[in-house]
Order: C-alpha cells, then structure tokens, then sequence
C-alpha cells in the first residue's frame, strides 16, 4: 500500500495520513529508545482530523495574529505535534518574528527525536519549535494556560474587532489526558473559564482510563463529565476515538455554541494497534519493541519493515487541507487587515506593536517622582500608582489579583479600567478568585497572546505560582508578577504569611528577573526596568509597610536600579572600609546604620541591590565599582533567607537575614526578635573592622 500509483479516495488519504502520524510516532520513540508512543497512537485520528478538516493555520506562517491555537497540555504526546508539524511543512520562526524558509521540524529532526539540538524534543517547547504555542509537560499547565489565551482572544476582540472586521476570531484547541484533570491547577483554570463563559474555548479529554501505575480506578473514579457540567461547560462525548467524522461534529458542535467553553470526553485506547499492549500502562512511555512494532504496523496494513516513511500523497493531502484553508484564511485576513489599517490606523499600529513586542510612544510618561519623605510610601502603594499609571499608557497592559486586589494595590482604579467579566470582554482588571495556581498559568497564556500581563498575590502564595513562573522563565516571556507583604511587614499574621526563602529559591531559577525596590522611586525604576523585558518574566516583590522616601538631593539617583545594584551613599570622598548590601525595606535601615557609622568616624558605603540578576549582568568594571574586591567587610541586610549572600559578601563578610520562619507579633517586635535593628547592622559592621 505503500507509495501506491493507484488515485486514493480522500477516505483513504485520510487513513494513510492518521497512520503516517502513528508510525512516526512509533518509530521516533523506537529510535531513541525513549518517549511515549500509546497516546499518539490512539489520538492521531483526533490530531488529523482538528488540524486537517478544522483548524485555522497557515502552516507558512505560524504565527499569524488570528491563527487556531493548538495546545497539547498532555506534553507527553509530543510526537503528536512534530508529526503534524512536520507533515503540515509548517515553517520555521526565528526570535525577532522573520519567517525562515526552512522547516519547523524535518524527518530528520523526527528521527533524532529526544537528541541534541533536534527541533523534534521530549517535550513541546515554546520559542525552541516554530508551531509550539506553549510548552507543556508538568500535567495541567497547558489547559491552564490555555483558559489565559482565550481570555487574551475575547479581550483583543473587544478592543480591536469593528463592524465587518473581526481581526480576532479565533479559538482555541487543547488536548489533555487523565493527567491534566486530575491535576488541581486544570479544575481551578476550568472553573473560572466556566464562570467567564469562554466559547472560544475546546478542551477534548483523551478518556482512555490510563495513566503510568495503570488503571484510573486506581485514583480517578469521579465523574469528570459531570464536574465539567457543574462548572457550566457544554460536555460532549465521543465514544470511538478513531471515529473522523464524529470528532469533526463534535468539534462543529463547540463552533456553534456559544456563552460556555467545551469539552469534548474521547473515549479512546492507548497504544491503539499493538496486540499485546493497546489498553496497557505499558503503551504509555515505553518503546514497543521490534516484535510489536512489526504487528503494530501489519494492523495498520503498513509495510512492516518501513521506517519513517511518508507515503506519497500525505504531504499534499494536508497542504490540501489545512494548508489551502489556512493559506485562504490567512490571505482574507490580511487583505481585512489592510483595509481596517487605512480606517483604523491606530488601532491596527497597537496590534502591529503588540505583535513585536514593542511598547507604544510615550509609555512611561507620567510615571510618579516621589518626593522625600520619612515617613514613606508602601512598595505596594507605590506599585498601585505606578501600575494605574502604566495600564493607561499602555492599552494591552492588563492582569489582576488572586482575589487580594484591594491588599497587593493593583486594582486598576481610572476611569473605564472595567472588570473583565463574560459581559465586559474588555475589561483590564482580571479577577482570578483564589486561584493562584491557575492564574500565574493564565497570566503566561496572556503573554503568550502578546499581551502585557500581571498577576498579583502575596509573595508568600508564589510558591502557589511557582509552576507556572518556571515556564514563564523556560518559554522566555515577559509576564509580571508583582508579589506584595514580601518579608515580615504584615507581622501579626504569623510566619504562614512571612516568606523566608522565595527570594532565593527564585534567585535560582534561570532567566527569571527578582526585584526588591528599597523605595518608592525604586519602585518606579523597577517597572521602567520590566516594562522594557521583552524575552523575561520579572518577579517583583513589594512591601506592605510604607518604607522612607530617601531623599535623593542626598542620595545617589533611584535611576541606579536599571543597573541591579549601585551605590546609594558613600563616605566623604569615596574609598570606603566597609559595604552595607541591603534590598528592600532593609534599604532604609543600611542607611540608618550608615549614618551612625559616619557619625563615628568609620568610612562606610550603603549598596542598594534591588536584583541580584540584573547586577550579575553588569560589567565586572561596574561590579568591581560598586563591590571594589579589596573591600573585603561587607554586611548583607535583607528579610529572607541567608541563602546565597554569600557571593556578595565573601567569605569574610556577614549576612543579617533570616535562618528560621517568622514569628506572629506586631513588625516593631519582629525587628527587634531578628536583629534587623540599625545598631546591630552598625556593630557587625564595627566587628568586621576589628573595632568592636
Ligand atoms: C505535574 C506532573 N506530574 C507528573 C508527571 C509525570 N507524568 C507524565 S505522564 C503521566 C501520566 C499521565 O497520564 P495521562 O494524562 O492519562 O496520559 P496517558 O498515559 O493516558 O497518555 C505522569 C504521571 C508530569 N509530567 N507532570
Ligand atoms: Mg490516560
């Protein structure tokens, strides 16, 4: 049947075609003795037939604003994807948006599947693939992420869609598996999608009662239909997975339906094919074997020595159907696109900027210069200013709270701000409901819509988050995440509300951006610094507690902060003995101590650091200027964790910080418990100096 001269009905292309992603898949994972074959297997009939018969995408050009978007939040199946991809000849992008002429992924990159530097990975990648819309792997995330971009879609609708242009209209695709439903980040995703109504939203569920120790009835016993219907989705089911046509209704059926998002329940068999393991835990991420490969292939009526092999007619039969749609589709919408232009100049600049990530002329103007103040401004209050500042200046700047809206300040307060809600699409205020989880995956999927996205809790919960944040480093994005109550400002509640050790154990993670601003105008600074990330995703951690507005006719300018560190205040003359490091609200307390130091004769420098990752980036001329490596008594003042100070305070140094949890107690009393007092800061000081 192979490379047959005969003319093929479409029924039978349509065949060869599902089979050609089943035996790639099976190959690529016999080849490099790793991978998952059973999923593609069973779920290349579901594949084809939504990117074949249904899907909007131009495989020429795979990022075209209004494409489908197509998520596989069961990571695991990647071969699915590089079949497809492959198979589609979608072509490759590269970081700055050009259109490459050369594959996304090749057989060649199929057949070095899970090797270096192979476009075909474990796992689909995000900014490595061409085609990949999000990465996937940790169960749950991609249908999290998902319910962000369909939220992005409604809201870029709303702004952007005028009577006969509808510049957005696209939906959005994702598979998932038992995996992903059981995992709790997709039932509070779902749920808040259920309450927003969001129809351009189909998730299809691979029910195939599996997963790695076996059965479902070993932990999956619930009724997900049901719970599906609780959350007001439209449930549909398809009881034969290799059934085209049912799929295509079903899929027909989410199209027309609108004020719910759906999910389509596919009833199908793992390792589909394969004699002895169809239905097994053993079809999921095991190699069949030379043995079942060859009955695998007969079953299919595959020549069973074949390898890799692409039929004739399987290329062309999916540049006749996804190919010629998306290519029809895309043209139309670029022609609407130069049509709305010339009537809408403005808006169609927005999302051309938007597309590349650019930032519109004069979006920092007005940002707030705070003036000195001892009493001071909370970050957080400094942040609500600078934010609703921002999101005015910048329309596709957006995002919301974990329900702490009103405690973490970024409600966005200005006139026509509105609450994104199933009836107001383009409101900028996202209320995510305690739901931290899902949010920081919605605020990726907001991101990966070329959005400006922030989400916002206490920096306690980001370990709620931390899932999420990890990809958003992994995929490169410039998603915001602004965390409030970062030390022990909010005392009385108790060492369940005082973070310790999440400013080091996100110092650790690669690509990620902390920053701790030690006052109102490095607040300020710090945004101007994330606003203009364009490829990292920036973590910022604010005070609850006001902090002094250090006089900066005194002190050197808050501007510094671009810089990761700088320093702030110097002895008479430069040259000092002793640095005090200090971040956040610990900033003004290195300046207290400084002033007593001055005061008794001792050369002392204060180094504001508000991001380790920022300074690492700096010349090591600069480093060496602001931490000179003969100045070897240096003391780190911070409200977290010790962890990792070392680096900057040597071995001869010493770190103020934290080694236990807090403690429940108004902050005056935490201060004193801890040791974050200005004398005790002026004594170690003294000690390093041998003048204690
Ligand atoms: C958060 C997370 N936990 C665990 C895993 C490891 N893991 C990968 S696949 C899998 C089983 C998934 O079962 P299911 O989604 O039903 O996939 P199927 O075997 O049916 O394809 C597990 C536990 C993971 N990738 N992510
Ligand atoms: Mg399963």
């Amino acid at each position: 049947m192979t490379n047959v001269a005969a003319p093929m009905t479409n029924a039978e292309l349509d065949q060869l075609s599902v089979n050609t992603i089943r035996t790639l898949s099976i190959d690529a994972v016999e080849r490099a003795k790793s991978g998952h074959p059973g999923t593609p297997m069973a779920l290349a009939p579901l594949v084809y037939t939504l990117w074949n018969r249904v899907m909007r995408f131009d495989p020429a050009d795979p990022i075209w604003p209004n494409r489908d978007r197509f998520v596989l939040s069961n990571g695991h199946a990647s071969m699915l994807l590089w079949s497809v991809l492959h198979l589609t000849g979608t072509r490759a992008v590269n970081a700055d948006y050009e259109r490459l002429g050369q594959p996304s992924v090749s057989l060649e990159d199929i057949r070095r599947f899970r090797q270096i530097d192979s476009k075909a990975p474990g796992h689909p990648e995000y900014h490595w693939v061409s085609g990949v819309e999000t990465t996937t792997g940790p169960l749950g995330q991609g249908v999290a992420t998902s319910v962000g971009m369909a939220i992005a879609r409604k809201w870029l609708a709303d702004r952007y869609n005028r009577p006969g242009f509808a510049i957005f209209d696209y939906d959005i695709y994702v598979v998932c598996g038992d995996g992903c439903l059981m995992e709790g980040v997709a039932s509070e995703a779902a749920s808040l999608a259920g309450h927003l109504g969001l129809d351009n939203l189909c998730w299809v569920y691979d029910n195939n009662h599996i997963t790695i120790e076996g059965q479902t009835s070993l932990a999956f016993t619930e009724d997900v239909a049901t719970r599906f219907l609780a959350y007001g989705w439209n449930v549909l089911r398809v009881g034969d997975a290799n059934d085209l046509d049912r799929i295509q209704q079903a899929l027909g059926v989410f199209r027309e339906t609108k004020g719910r998002p759906t999910l389509i329940v596919l009833d199908s068999h793992i390792g589909y094919g394969a004699p002895h393991k169809h239905d097994t835990a053993a079809a999921h991420s095991e190699p069949l074997g030379d043995e079942e490969v060859r009955l695998t292939k007969r079953s299919y009526g595959w020549p069973e020595d074949a390898q890799f092999l692409v039929p004739d007619g399987v290329r062309e039969h999916f540049a006749a159907g996804v190919g010629a749609r998306g290519a029809e589709a895309r043209t139309r919408w670029t022609a609407l696109f130069g049509s709305y232009r010339a009537k809408y100049p403005e808006l169609a600049s927005e999302i051309e900027q938007m597309q590349r990530r650019d930032l519109p002329a004069g979006w920092d103007r007005s940002l707030p210069v705070f003036p000195a103040d001892a009493k001071g401004i909370a970050g957080r209050d400094a942040s609500g200013k600078v934010l609703n500042v921002l999101a005015q200046n910048i329309p596709w700047l957006l995002g919301g709270s974990a329900d702490l809206g009103p405690s973490n300040k970024t409600t966005l307060t200005y006139e026509g701000a509105g609450s994104f809600q199933a009836g107001s699409p383009g409101g900028k205020n996202l209320h995510f409901g305690i739901r931290e989880h899902a949010m920081a995956a919605i605020v990726n999927g907001l991101s990966l819509s070329k959005l400006r996205a922030f989400g916002a809790t206490f920096f306690i919960f980001s370990d709620y988050a931390r899932p999420a944040i990890r990809l958003s480093a992994l995929m490169e994005l410039p998603t915001i995440f602004v965390f409030t109550h970062d030390a022990m400002g909010d005392g009385e509640d108790g060492p369940t509300h005082q973070p310790v050790e999440h400013l080091a154990s996100l110092r650790a993670m690669p690509g990620l951006i902390t920053l701790r601003p030690g006052d109102a105008n490095e607040v300020v600074e710090a945004y101007r610094y994330v606003m203009q990330l364009r490829h990292e995703p920036a973590v910022l951690a604010l005070s609850r507690q006001p902090l002094p507005t250090l006089d900066r006719s005194v002190y050197a300018a808050a501007t510094g902060v671009a810089r990761g560190a700088y320093v702030l205040a110097d002895p008479p003359g430069g040259n000092p003995d002793v640095i005090l490091i200090a971040s956040g609200s610990e900033l003004s307390l290195a300046v207290e101590a400084h002033g007593k130091l001055l005061a008794e004769g001792i050369r002392a420098r204060v180094v504001s650091m508000p991001s380790w990752e920022i300074f690492d980036h700096q010349t090591q001329a600069y480093r060496d200027s602001v931490l000179p490596p003969t100045v070897k008594a240096r003391v780190a003042i911070e409200q977290a964790s010790t962890f990792g100070w070392e680096r900057y305070v040597g071995s001869s140094g010493h770190v103020i910080g934290m080694t236990t949890f807090g403690a429940s107690a108004p902050l005056k009393a935490l201060q004193k418990k801890f040791g974050f007092e200005p004398d005790r800061v002026a004594a170690f000081a003294k000690e390093l100096l041998g003048k204690r």
